[in-house]
């Protein structure tokens, strides 16, 4: 089964007879390229019976001690996995709102309140100290607030260093990306009880990467293929410089759905997952996903594109016209992932580019600069 936003898969069953196609097989630059879910879930299927373990197609596992095979054989790009032995060797385990006060209390970051519904959240910009003392307020159903900023960790890269080393993701293509256009790669989440994020599955269509610091979030993972329960707007795209499309579903799905509004909601099928402090949960490529916080809740969230999912990462970039597959010489699809993506990346317009970095230093001018008064 193939997933696109044009794609269906109804069931998680899946039927192990059907072969499927692997990235190798067919030529980057001449089509393109739709991941065959089907195919990597009967690759994981033999290899659950090779690593003698059992198939539940409704929990997502919590593993230690996982080796870069292993992962690579069961989970990337084909289940979700929560890793246990990551978060903690983070220097980032050890961060508390002091540690934040101390170095950065009047530095302002973005935050996002919300009176009633998901849809009212009304974006702010504040000091951490500021910040801290909303969150002292607690949430309910109808009141919460969550810092959701990939901004400050840019402006402060030992903050960055706080949240390493993470073994899974020493194959990162998005290191190649040139700085302008590379995605903002460690966002700090921090809310209130009853903080979420949108449904959605992420820009690019990359892996995500989610560690709790500490808290508990709960998850709603939706298998790839059920785009069309989601009522994504289409062709509404992201406006970064290097376009993508936004695959944002208005329904929050832990609120009470309207179902007379979005019926086929009703269909799609979901695992749940609890994601408990110092640990690290993989989502792939392809999984429509919304975050919920029971209790106050500090993450850090980035992401992977690495051999498993580059294509499909490339196949969005090409897709919002970012550069035309024409221009791919036919030689592309004979070399190594990582050289592809180092070539893709070289005939990318220098104007992207620039813009990229344009856009990076007006936001980070704004935020500095903002007045916002606003009530929280
Ligand atoms: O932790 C959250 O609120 C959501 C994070 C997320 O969905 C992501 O990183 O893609």
């Amino acid at each position: 089964m193939i997933f696109s936003l044009v794609s269906s898969i109804k069931k998680l069953e899946i039927d192990i007879e059907t072969p499927g196609t692997s990235q190798l097989d067919f030529n980057f630059s001449k089509q393109p390229y739709l991941f065959d879910y089907e195919c990597a879930l009967n690759d994981r299927l033999d290899m659950l019976e090779h690593y003698q373990r059992t198939y539940n197609s409704r929990s997502v596992e919590k593993r230690s001690g996982l080796s870069l095979q292993e992962f690579g054989d069961l989970y990337d790009s084909k289940w979700p996995v929560i890793v246990t032995d990551v978060v903690p060797n983070w220097s980032a385990s050890s961060w508390t709102k002091d540690f934040f006060l101390e170095r950065y209390g009047d530095e302002r970051i973005l935050l996002q309140a919300v009176e009633g519904r998901l849809v009212d959240g009304v974006g702010h910009i504040r000091t951490f100290r500021e910040f801290f003392r909303h969150l002292q307020r607690g949430g309910s159903q109808k009141a919460w607030t969550y810092m959701e900023d990939e901004m400050f960790s840019q402006a402060h890269p030992e903050i960055k260093k706080d949240v390493e080393p993470n073994p899974y993701m020493e194959e990162n293509f998005f290191k190649f990306f040139p700085d302008g256009i590379r995605p903002w790669d460690c966002m700090i989440l921090w809310g209130s009880p009853y903080s979420r994020s949108t449904l959605h599955m992420d820009p690019y269509n990359w892996t995500a990467i989610s560690g709790v610091i500490y808290g508990k979030k709960h998850w709603k993972l939706y298998p790839p293929g059920q785009d069309h329960y989601m009522y994504i707007e289409p062709k509404v795209k992201c406006g970064f410089p290097l376009e993508c499309y936004k695959y944002n579903s208005p329904i929050d799905a832990f609120d009470k759905v309207d179902h007379w509004r979005y019926p086929n909601f009703l269909n799609a099928e979901y695992i749940e997952v609890e994601q408990r402090t110092g640990e690290m949960l993989i989502i792939p490529t392809g999984w429509y996903h919304q975050a919920f916080n029971s209790e106050e809740t500090l993450s850090v969230s980035t992401q992977l594109m690495n051999r498993n999912n580059y294509l499909v990462i490339l196949e969005e970039i090409i897709k919002a016209k970012n550069l035309s597959r024409k221009k791919l010489p036919p030689h592309f699809s004979t070399l190594l992932p990582p050289d592809q993506v180092k070539l893709f990346l070289s005939l990318l317009p220098k104007e992207i580019i620039r813009k990229g970095d344009e856009l990076n230093k007006k936001i980070r001018q704004q935020i500095d600069s903002s007045e916002d008064k606003s009530e929280l």
